[in-house]
């Protein structure tokens, strides 16, 4: 798509700006530094271009915040996390630099479109859902409330895949963001740290023969250097840096082999340590379990603890003071291992006492839980540890006899003890991520006001009752540059028009749109800007499905990563269920409706997959039964990314936040939807809960289960063949995709999946079926009243501006960072 474009080939004379004007920048740019004149150059280098003009002013204020930091002697925030979910950054950072519009006219000027540029900008998919789009936002907040903080991850060369979908099935293809280089960061060769793994620990011993320390002798070793993105928050106040880790060799060729003729095993070393930053592991929610996997995570924690403390002792006499300097954050447990790290450090390196080491640790470590599901708690077998980190096994085993040497100091039993230990002991012993970071950090963050509780019930209970003071809430949010300005254009601009530009600096006078929700000529306005996102949405799915929709239907949209407890699988079965009622009930007046899906399963997750062929089978037979009348569509978008979230969000008239209560620790892509004026369908979990209270009751449809009485009706033994068999319009549905009506070339197809209801039902889809069914038809009879329905949507918009990660991160900031923001 690149070189074709833009028509410059054909010119035979080169577009000309006036000197000193970003037109003459930019082609300054592209040949000086792109090395192209405009007659030759592609999109691609028209993009890199412009890229570097805006660049170079954002390099300007980032120097100037480092050294305000380094003059004022502020703490600064570490961000370590293994994912950042950032999507593509042009827009936001032009956007940020109040320069959209004029890079937009300057461009234009010498032929060229940025907004067609702009879609050639690669999807950075670090990470895989949720918590890396939670950091990338946290990462823009950040820089806009004026907090210094870095990021710490790793630079994947392949993000997460690219998803097609074949016949049905999810196809998994490399993801290669790197192919056109990357005109935003920084090379940071001088940059670089030795990591170790694996080896032996030596015991040291003082001149009268006493122990005195650890030496660890690691048996590998590879280099981490660093690649440095700025992040410019809004308006250009502050600029940070998210500083991500590359592997290379230490020695790239070994060349005692290399001169033995063994051309290849001479580059053993050199492919091992490239395989480390190589890829993302794709799994969501889910342990990876690989040894590469922990590889990965004490590379990464291990290179950006190096950096910390080099940047402390450039400043400071020692690490005593690391932590009033120094607010280390670990982004779920992937990071844990740098608690152990710490203290290596401290304790072999710096020469501390235990005692004192410890203290300095816990104070600067924060730690944020994500999930509290089983399968994904990480933790690791003993012997892998062990052979990859074998002083910190130590460690682990010394911070373990200090914790319970506390525990049973203050009463606890052994059953709670057992459970606070760092060393799960049930089956094959395991290094227990989970507590460690717990154990070792002040401040133990849930990402909702649900979740923090059932983290106080379940998971960390006994970790509650010895550190009652540790465990805090912090709601997620989303950045409105991103998730309002830069995605919903239009609905910007009406907002501006009616109530001023505040909103834009402070987001919560959003909340003067509120009285618009009763103004008719307001609301046919908020109306139209629905509409006309809704049509840029039918056009994309036309160009790259080739189906055609109706922009007047209900757009209901579920979006995210598929798994079983997001139960994208009630939504499909209701689907069924209304194909039949469309059918059986042909008179009645049914509402027109387009049931989107999107999300990636894990390459290994069995049923996910399932999932999505099923999502694909029902939409082929509704969208093309007559009898349907095209009052149903149920459409599965492939490849759902970031990018097409900016697409998706502002396009929504219902939000599918459907996952069992209890399981969805907060979700943000709910938030986005409402943001943007769409309704919810949602049961109370995970923020669901704290967004009913904001939008107010009206506002929102929730059904289901509550977390507590699914808790309930799990310990009473739920039967979920009785409540099938206690709703005809369940079985009438279950037994239409078991008897093959979707899948008529393979009758058996969904046998496991949708026969395993009956017997487990983990995720209580039959329970809940009833009660979103009627939850839907609700949604149906608001619909037909569109002023209504109009009204509601505005009251989602008007209220949601508490939902910004602005907001989370200024908490995180008074409340676990002691930093101001
Ligand atoms: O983190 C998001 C929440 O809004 C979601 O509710 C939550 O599901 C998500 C292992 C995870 N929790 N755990 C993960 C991701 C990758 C991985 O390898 C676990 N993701 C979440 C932000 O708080």
């Amino acid at each position: 798509m690149s070189g074709q474009i833009l028509p410059k080939k054909h010119h035979p004379i080169a577009p000309q700006a006036a000197p000193g004007t970003l037109a003459d920048e930019i082609l300054k740019a592209l040949m000086f530094r792109v090395g192209k004149n405009a007659n030759v150059a592609t999109g691609h280098d028209w993009l890199n271009a412009s890229i570097k003009v805006v660049r170079d002013r954002i390099v300007t204020s980032w120097i100037d915040s480092t050294e305000r930091t380094y003059k004022a002697g502020g703490k600064r925030v570490y961000y370590l996390s293994l994912e950042f979910l950032i999507g593509r950054l042009m827009r936001d950072a032009f956007s940020n630099m109040g320069m959209l519009e004029e890079v937009r006219e300057a461009l234009a000027s010498l032929g060229v479109d940025l907004d067609v540029i702009a879609e050639l900008e690669p999807d950075a998919a670090l990470g895989n859902g949720g918590l890396g789009r939670l950091a990338a936002c946290f990462m823009e907040s950040m820089a806009t409330v004026d907090v210094p903080a870095h990021g710490y991850g790793i630079r994947y060369v392949h993000g997460l895949f690219r998803q097609e979908i074949h016949d049905g099935n999810q196809v998994e293809l490399p993801e290669t963001w790197l192919e056109h280089g990357n005109p935003w960061d920084f090379d940071r060769r001088e940059r670089a740290y030795e990591i170790g793994f694996g080896g032996t620990v030596e015991a040291q011993t003082n001149e009268l023969g006493q122990p005195s320390g650890n030496i660890w002798r690691p048996q590998e070793r590879v280099l981490a250097t660093a690649y440095d993105t700025p992040v410019v928050g809004w308006r250009g106040k502050r600029v940070n840096t998210l500083r991500l880790w590359s592997a290379i060799p230490i020695d790239p060729i070994l060349l005692d082999a290399f001169n033995a003729g063994d051309h290849i095993g001479a580059l053993k070393e050199s492919n091992k340590a490239e395989a480390l930053t190589r890829v993302l592991y794709p799994a969501d929610s889910h342990l990876a379990g690989q040894e590469l996997r922990l590889r990965q995570e004490y590379f990464f924690s291990a290179a950006s603890l190096q950096d910390i403390i080099n940047r402390h002792l450039g400043e400071y006499e020692d690490l005593t003071s690391l932590p009033d300097k120094a607010a280390i954050h670990l982004n779920d447990t992937h990071p844990a291992v740098a608690v152990a790290e710490l203290m290596r450090l401290l304790l072999d390196s710096h020469g501390f006492q235990f005692e004192a080491a410890w203290d300095i640790t816990r104070r600067t470590f924060g730690y944020t839980n994500h999930t509290l599901l089983p399968e994904a708690l990480e933790s690791w077998p003993i012997h892998v540890f062990e052979q990859l980190l074998p002083r910190h096994m130590q460690i682990v085993y010394a911070i373990n006899a200090e914790l319970l040497r506390e525990a049973r100091d203050k009463g606890l039993d052994d059953g709670q003890i057992r459970n606070i230990s760092l060393i799960g002991e049930d089956g094959e012993r395991r290094v227990r991520m989970g507590n460690l970071a717990f154990a070792g950090s002040h401040s133990i963050n849930g990402v909702s006001a649900l979740h923090t509780d059932l983290m106080k019930q379940t998971v960390f209970s006994d970790f509650h009752q010895l550190y009652p003071n540790r465990i805090n809430n912090k709601t997620n949010g989303i950045t409105q540059r991103r998730w309002l300005f830069q995605c919903n254009p239009a609905l910007t601009s009406l907002i501006r028009e009616t109530i001023g530009d505040r909103f834009m600096d402070d987001i919560e006078a959003l909340q003067e749109l509120d009285r618009f929700a009763d103004d008719a000529s307001f609301r046919e306005k908020f109306a139209a800007v629905k509409r006309a996102n809704k049509e840029r949405l039918t056009r994309v799915v036309s160009e790259r499905m080739g189906l055609n929709l109706d922009p007047s239907a209900l757009f209901d949209i579920q979006v995210k990563r598929i798994h079983e407890y997001k139960r994208q699988l009630l939504n499909i079965i209701e689907a069924v269920a209304l194909y039949d009622q469309i059918r059986s009930h042909p008179e009645r007046d049914w509402v027109p409706r387009v049931k989107f899906f999107g999300g990636k399963a894990a390459p290994s997750y069995f049923n996910a997959k399932k999932i999505i062929k099923l999502a694909n089978d029902v939409g082929r037979v509704i969208n093309n039964d007559p009898a349907v009348r095209g009052l149903l569509k149920v459409v599965f978008i492939p490849n759902y990314n970031v990018s097409l979230a900016e697409v998706m969000m502002p396009a929504a008239d219902l939000s599918e936040q459907i996952s069992t209560a209890g399981m969805e620790a907060s979700g943000t892509g709910n938030m986005k939807f409402a943001l943007n004026g769409a309704l919810t369908i949602g049961t109370l979990d995970g923020a669901n809960v704290e967004m009913k209270e904001h939008v107010g009751d009206d506002n929102i449809v929730i059904f289901g289960l509550t977390a507590a009485e699914v808790k309930d009706a799990r310990t009473n033994g739920y039967n979920p063949r009785e409540a099938i068999e206690n709703s005809p319009e369940l079985s009438q549905a279950l037994s239409a995709i078991l008897s093959g009506v979707f899948s008529h070339d393979e009758p058996e197809r969904y046998r496991g999946l949708i026969g395993g209801l009956y017997e487990h039902d983990t995720f209580m889809c039959a329970a809940d079926f009833d009660s979103y069914a009627d939850a839907q038809r609700r949604v149906d009879d608001l619909w037909r009243d569109s002023a209504d329905w109009n009204r509601r949507a505005v009251h989602n918009t008007a209220r949601m501006g508490w939902f910004s990660s602005d907001r989370t991160i200024r908490q995180y900031a008074g409340e676990i960072w002691d930093v101001p923001a």
